[in-house]
């Protein structure tokens, strides 16, 4: 009879990215497809970022995932598309030695076990989904031998979550919006290494841990509905921006890449207050945050930090070189002391994050 107790396991680890241009608004909901393309920074992998163990056996008996050590459900839309781009992909595996043999309609019927973790507090409001569908994909890709390039894992990702695709690359990545309507070309492509641009610093200052009111997918959804200010956004804006920003990274061009990722956040959050009924993500210390950035910047003639803003309050400010970034920590915990109980400042490398 043969031997049921084997176990294949694989492990990965993404990181979380940041829009310096955002995506917001889907023309295709199931797929998610969005209306502009959009561009990121990945974060360090050392600092947020999601660890996902992937294992097959014979003896488990149906698909099942922990986030965080508790068990999860797997019946979304979300979590079933990618299991199933993915399985449809799958190829043979073998391995003599420790008696395993899978051929690729075999995986159909095997059964996964998910465990995944996030190196930082998921109450803080940051985004998870991203680092966390990134490296599912990914790592099953690589447990049931995909043998696709990154650009095609990326497409299945983004079927997981928008944001995920761009997370497979590191440093500067952008989403293409496609124009197939099976969404095979609307993937993320990678437009300069992490050692690029490396002077660059990226501190998240935590504003509140609040869970957000209003979801990334139910928002953009009511603005698509809603917001005229929108439609001239993806329209007039964006194609222009993607084009400005992507010079500005390729010369390291650190006042235009601040003014077009500040204006591009506070253009995001007006087409939030322009949605109907509006939507408020950042509160009053976003808005003093934002208010103290831009003096600074005025008071030195260049930018020395940009700012932007996701669905939350929570401010990401990216400063030119590593002196402006303590230079700005240390200004943060003056203007914005964290109340005695919270007080917590992890400094991890080149992320620091403050609660
Ligand atoms: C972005 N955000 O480009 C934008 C900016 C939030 C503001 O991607 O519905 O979690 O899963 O595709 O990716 C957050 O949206 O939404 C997001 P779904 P997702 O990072």
């Amino acid at each position: 009879e043969e031997s049921k107790d084997w176990i294949l396991m694989v492990t990965a680890k993404s990181p979380t990215n940041i829009a310096v241009i955002k995506y917001w608004g889907k023309r295709d909901e199931s797929l998610i497809l969005p209306i502009n393309d959009s561009i990121s920074v990945t974060l360090d992998p050392d600092h947020l970022c999601t660890t996902t163990t992937v294992a097959v056996s014979p003896s488990f008996r149906s698909d099942r995932m922990w986030l965080n050590g508790k068990e999860i459900s797997l019946a979304g839309g979300r979590y079933q598309n990618c299991l199933r781009e993915i399985r449809s992909r799958a190829s043979c595996f073998e391995d003599e030695k420790k008696g395993i043999s899978i051929r690729k309609e075999d995986w159909e019927n095997l059964h996964l076990h998910i465990a995944s973790y996030n190196n930082f507090p998921t109450a803080a409001g940051l985004a998870s989904s991203a680092a966390g569908f990134a490296c599912l994909v990914f790592a099953l890709g690589n447990l049931m031998c995909v043998k696709e390039d990154l650009g095609a894992i990326s497409a299945i990702a983004r079927q997981g979550s928008g944001s995920a695709c761009r997370s497979l690359y590191g440093g500067f990545v952008k989403w293409n919006t496609g124009y197939d309507v099976s969404g095979r070309d609307s993937i993320a492509m990678q437009l300069a290494s992490e050692s690029h641009w490396d002077d660059l610093v990226i501190i998240i200052a935590v504003v509140s841990s609040r869970q957000k009111e209003t979801s990334s997918t139910a928002g953009m959804r009511e603005s698509v509905e809603t917001s005229t200010l929108l439609q001239y956004r993806f329209k007039e804006v964006v194609p222009k921006r993607i084009l400005q920003m992507e010079e500005a990274i390729r010369n390291k061009d650190f006042t235009t890449f601040a003014r077009l990722t500040c204006a591009d956040s506070n253009q995001f959050h007006a087409v939030c207050l322009d949605t109907c009924p509006p939507i408020f993500y950042m509160n009053d210390t976003s808005h003093r945050i934002i208010n103290y950035m831009e003096k600074w910047n005025q008071l030195e003639g260049t930018p020395q930090v940009a700012y932007t803003f996701d669905a939350g309050p929570n401010a990401v400010l990216i400063a030119r070189n590593r002196k402006t970034a303590e230079a700005l920590l240390q200004r943060l915990l003056f203007y914005f002391p964290p109340p005695g109980a919270e007080l917590t400042s992890y400094v991890l490398g080149d992320v620091s994050i403050l609660h």
